[in-house]
């Protein structure tokens, strides 16, 4: 009787733990908790996102073969935030080696995963070349860590025209939508090395300001590390078509400043404002500089911005190819090196007959 009373006990038991466990297994109710996701997502000193640990697998491999950590940036996997993850980048600005072998061009994308997203990024540049090294390295380890697909596109204003960020910017959107698909464009400055793994390099559906804490200005203001509220100059992103709704950059700005007060009027104007990321992920490192020859400040900025909000719809990207016009393009090896050249009297003529 104790005999068959301790079988039909082991049985509940043996029945119990299948009823309970199995469909847990197979809905993948199984949740890992905060803590594994952090360990599994973790890149300091662990393997490269590529070469995903054992713990990744296990706990992350429930959705199918898209790329996981792109997942988790986007924040669409677990109902994570991105200030979830502990991800800080290593500080090594200046020596990070640290990435996957790249397509002649600079071209990436991941081998074990399919990416949603297509990046592209656009520095525009001139005689920065210490500055050119240091990004472009460390622009690979970041955009290869987020598991995307990306290529970066360095466009150069021929001398001597006066240095003139807009109809860089609206040259290299048209060359890069040339030479592939993106879906995502990011503007960044030469000069600005991202400090934080969160950082994403994918786009939002409103245009963003990624560079919300610029060491430069933290020397100024620690608290914001911006010099005004409105401002968006350093890293931007935004979709190709919201792009196009502003008419890209004005190509009116010669010299420095004005470029980004401009597009920010205009994403205001064309009903999709900037958003800021968030100023403790957004981080920036401002390598340090003096002002550059050809780039004096631009003496015009405050009157062309007065007008900015009536001039959008007609300069910009439907009007650059009017005044500039590629000299050469170069794949070289960690990026596309484009060189522009630029007739600032046909963009004032064109001012004029506004
Ligand atoms: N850029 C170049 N070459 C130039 C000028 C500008 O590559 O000759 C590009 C580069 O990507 C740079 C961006 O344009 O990051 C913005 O220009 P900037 O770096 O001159 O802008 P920033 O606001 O300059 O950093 C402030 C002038 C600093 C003077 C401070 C003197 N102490
Ligand atoms: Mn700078």
């Amino acid at each position: 009787m104790r005999k068959f009373l301790l079988l039909v006990l082991a049985g509940a038991i043996v029945i119990g733990l299948y009823t309970y466990v199995t469909p847990k297994l197979f809905q993948h109710e199984t949740k890992p908790s905060l803590k594994d996701i952090r360990l599994a997502t973790s890149t300091n000193g662990n393997p490269h996102p590529n070469n995903l640990s054992s713990v990744e697998q296990t706990i992350l491999n429930v959705i199918s073969n898209k790329c996981k950590r792109e997942l988790l940036l986007k924040g669409e996997l677990f109902n994570l935030s991105k200030t979830d993850i502990l991800t800080d980048l290593p500080l090594d600005v200046l020596n990070s080696h640290d990435f996957l072998p790249v397509k002649k061009g600079g071209f990436y994308e991941p081998e074990n995963c399919e990416p949603l997203t297509r990046t592209v990024i656009i520095i525009p540049y001139r005689n920065r070349e210490k500055h050119l090294k240091i990004i472009i390295n460390n622009l690979h380890r970041i955009l290869q860590r987020q598991q995307l697909k990306y290529g970066i596109f360095v466009i150069e204003l021929s001398l001597p025209t006066t240095f003139n960020i807009g109809v860089l910017m609206n040259m290299g959107f048209l060359l890069a939508n040339n030479i592939s698909e993106y879906d995502c464009f990011v503007f960044h400055d030469v000069d600005l090395i991202p400090l934080d793994d969160r950082i994403a390099y994918h786009c939002d559906v409103s245009p963003k300001h990624m560079s919300a804490f610029n060491t430069k200005y933290a020397k100024v203001n620690i608290a914001k590390a911006l010099p005004y509220s409105a401002y968006v100059g350093g890293v931007i992103s935004l979709r190709g078509v919201d792009y196009k709704k502003l008419n890209g950059f004005s190509n009116a700005y010669f010299g420095w400043g004005g470029t980004d007060d401009d597009i920010e009027i205009r994403a205001k104007a064309a009903m999709i404002p900037f958003k800021r990321e968030n100023q403790n992920i957004g981080r920036y490192y401002a390598l340090p500089h003096q002002r550059d020859s050809n780039n004096t400040e631009n003496l015009f900025k405050g009157s062309l911005l007065k007008s900015s909000r009536k001039r959008y719809l007609n300069e910009g990207l439907n009007t650059v190819e009017k005044c500039c016009k590629r000299v050469s393009i170069v794949y070289r090896d960690l990026y596309v090196h484009v060189t522009v050249s630029c007739d600032e009297n046909i963009v004032m003529n064109q001012l004029l007959n506004l």
